[in-house]
């Protein structure tokens, strides 16, 4: 890795510029190939990201990303590199910004269409304080899918506040990207002439006094001439100055343009630049997809170190392509994503009824809604913590009409490297708490298959099924309709869990019985509405109780359980609860961090002999 931190970025000039972004390039690329991670946009995001470096100080001028996946050459440049080959791995760098690493992170990231937002917050409180820095949110065209980002635009629109906005147009979300404002930004083609105009027009201009006078007043005229070159332009219209769009590997060009938007402009300012997904490394480029997120790969090839295991997403597109075969009212939704929620072969299936919304969760369970009011059975494939947005459409427009949609709830539990931001920890709690909601909870592929068949078609309302990245363990179950399951009779302490925990409690039962204790296993197949009686039957025989699960502490099973306990007056002499805690989990791999939450049979098994005093 190169010593980037000896680097003054504010001195250097536009030939050692294109000499550093080709290291950062190559740094990036050795790095990820050995740890995975967000590839392809941080390759596209190198000179843009060098040009912001040169240009302002980002130490103390606010940078807000989106998402935050294109971040890679931003953390090499501020005192990351020397470790940066313990990304995404625990304690390692985090794969996206992050305050706490670094003073140049200047907020957190992870879920998409809110950096606008945020930006437009800090330059609110930076003119509040009187204070002097520069503000700029960084976003892709794909974050342009959600409606938060136009809450934003047209707030900052009209604010009059200074604040850089630059849109990152390499035409792609994770897969191509989708919608209305996808072909308008596709339509907005570099205009060599306009740049041509622009420049003569400051440089005789800004040259003398009467001139200066004349570029300020003269805006009318060159919105006019702007106007003939150009398109017009939607973000001009929102309130703000649009400037390109720019060829975004072109680092001499991004620096003077960002040299005028901090400089020359104004009030809020759209740099709209042009990228290429993947830039500099031929797989990604032609297959920017699948090198969105990536694992540990051959630099040469390209080609994925280790092949990837059967796992739940495809499980469930499986399942669910053979349930549509059967019923033509089955319909599938993502929200940008197809390939993540295991949806690519369904939506070559059936395209006409594949439907992807953009990074609009909210939006796709309206639509859903819709869709089930008017007969049909709509399937909403969407991550854990991304449906977080959609809580409110869950419960005014799902749950109050008791509607059937089938939420089809992956990578619940912890996600491993992508960190706090996209674990699925909160859906047990913001799930179980809406009226009329089924919510069941797989332990295997087989049971996932089956839950899925009876939610399609013997569930009335809206069910959510959920179950976590990757593969299944040992365990191997079947689904009977809801009923909560004795795995394992015992009598020294009831083990409750439900979902994939459940190779940890059967482990963690089995090296109890290695050691004399006899533990009674039971799991939940629906976590609600529950079939507790076995729980409380259970609970009366051991007086003991533990409740593993990969939740968060707040709002979790064993806290309903124990509700559950009062409210039918059963006394247990103790209740554990081994959980994802009550604060924020880091990232790393999964493994490592079940290990970090106490979720790993070991601490299972030693929590429960804590809890018989031993
Ligand atoms: C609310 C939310 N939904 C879904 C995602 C998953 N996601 C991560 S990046 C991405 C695509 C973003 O596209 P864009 O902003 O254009 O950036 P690019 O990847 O093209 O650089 C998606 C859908 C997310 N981060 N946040």
């Amino acid at each position: 890795m190169e010593p980037y931190d000896s680097l003054d970025i504010h001195t250097i000039n536009d030939e050692q510029a294109e000499e550093l972004c080709q290291t950062l390039r190559g740094d990036i690329l050795r790095a990820v190939s050995q740890t995975g991670g967000h590839l392809a946009s941080s390759l596209g995001a190198v000179e843009l990201t060098v040009a912001l470096h040169r240009v302002f100080d980002l130490s103390r001028d606010r940078l807000v990303f989106d998402v935050g996946h294109q971040c890679y050459s931003h953390k090499l440049l501020t005192g990351r590199s020397d470790r940066f080959d313990t990304l995404r791995t625990l304690h390692g760098v985090a794969g996206y910004p992050k305050p706490a690493e670094s003073d140049a992170d200047a907020f957190i990231a992870g879920h998409a269409s809110n950096a606008v937002s945020v930006a437009l917050g800090m330059a609110r409180a930076r003119t509040l304080q009187f204070a002097s820095y520069d503000v700029l949110a960084l976003l892709g065209d794909g974050a342009l899918t959600g409606g938060l980002a136009y809450e934003g635009l047209s707030n900052a629109g009209q604010s009059g506040e200074k604040l850089i906005v630059i849109l990152n147009d390499n035409g792609m979300s994770i897969t191509q990207n989708v919608g209305g404002m996808s072909r308008y930004l596709a339509r907005q083609r570099l205009k060599p002439q306009y740049l041509n105009f622009k420049k003569g027009y400051q440089k005789v201009l800004r040259s003398n006094f009467v001139g200066k006078k004349l570029y300020r007043f003269n805006h009318k005229v060159k919105t006019a001439v702007k106007d003939a070159l150009l398109p017009c332009s939607m973000f001009e219209n929102m309130g703000f100055t649009y400037l390109g769009p720019v060829d975004g590997h072109n680092v001499k060009l991004l620096t003077r343009l960002l040299h005028y938007a901090k400089e020359g402009v104004d009030g809020p300012v759209l740099l709209h630049v042009k990228t290429v997904k993947g830039k500099g490394f031929a797989p990604a480029e032609e297959a920017p997809d699948k090198f969105h997120g990536v694992g540990p790969f051959d630099l040469t090839t390209g080609e994925a170190k280790s092949p990837s295991r059967p796992n739940y997403s495809a499980v469930f597109g499986q399942s669910l392509c053979a349930l549509a075969r059967g019923d033509r009212r089955v319909c599938a939704i993502t929200a940008a994503m197809q390939s993540g929620t295991g949806l690519d072969g369904f939506a070559a299936e059936f395209p006409e009824r594949f439907f992807d919304v953009g990074i609009a969760e909210g939006h796709g369970v309206s639509m859903a809604a819709g869709m089930a009011k008017q007969g049909a059975v709509p399937v909403f494939a969407v991550y854990s913590s991304f449906l977080q947005r959609g809580y409110d459409m869950l419960l005014h427009d799902v749950a109050i009409s008791a509607l059937h949609v089938v939420l089809a709830v992956d990578r619940a539990g912890l996600v491993g490297e992508d960190g706090e931001t996209h674990h699925g920890v909160f859906d047990v709690a913001y799930l179980t708490s809406i009226p009329g909601m089924t919510v069941l909870s797989p332990g295997c592929f087989q049971e996932l298959r089956e839950m899925l068949a009876w939610a399609l078609a013997d569930c009335s309302g809206p069910v959510a099924i959920r179950y976590p990245r990757g593969g299944e363990g040992d365990y191997q179950g079947s689904f009977d309709g809801g009923k909560t399951l004795r795995l394992k009779e015992g009598k020294g302490i009831t083990l409750v869990t439900y979902g994939t925990t459940v190779n940890a409690v059967l482990e963690a039962a089995e090296t109890l019985a290695a050691q004399g204790i006899d533990a009674e296993v039971i799991k939940l197949q629906c976590i609600a509405p529950a079939d507790w009686t076995p729980v409380l039957e259970s609970a009366g025989k051991t007086g003991r109780v533990l409740v593993a699960e990969e939740c968060a502490d707040q709002g979790c099973i064993g806290r309903q359980l124990a509700a559950e306990f009062a409210l039918a007056g059963v006394r247990v002499k103790s209740l554990t609860l081994c959980n994802t805690g009550d604060g924020f989990v880091p990232h790393g791999s999964v493994d490592d961090l079940r290990r970090l939450c106490g979720l790993d049979g070991k601490t299972i098994a030693h929590r429960a002999k804590e809890a018989l005093g031993q």
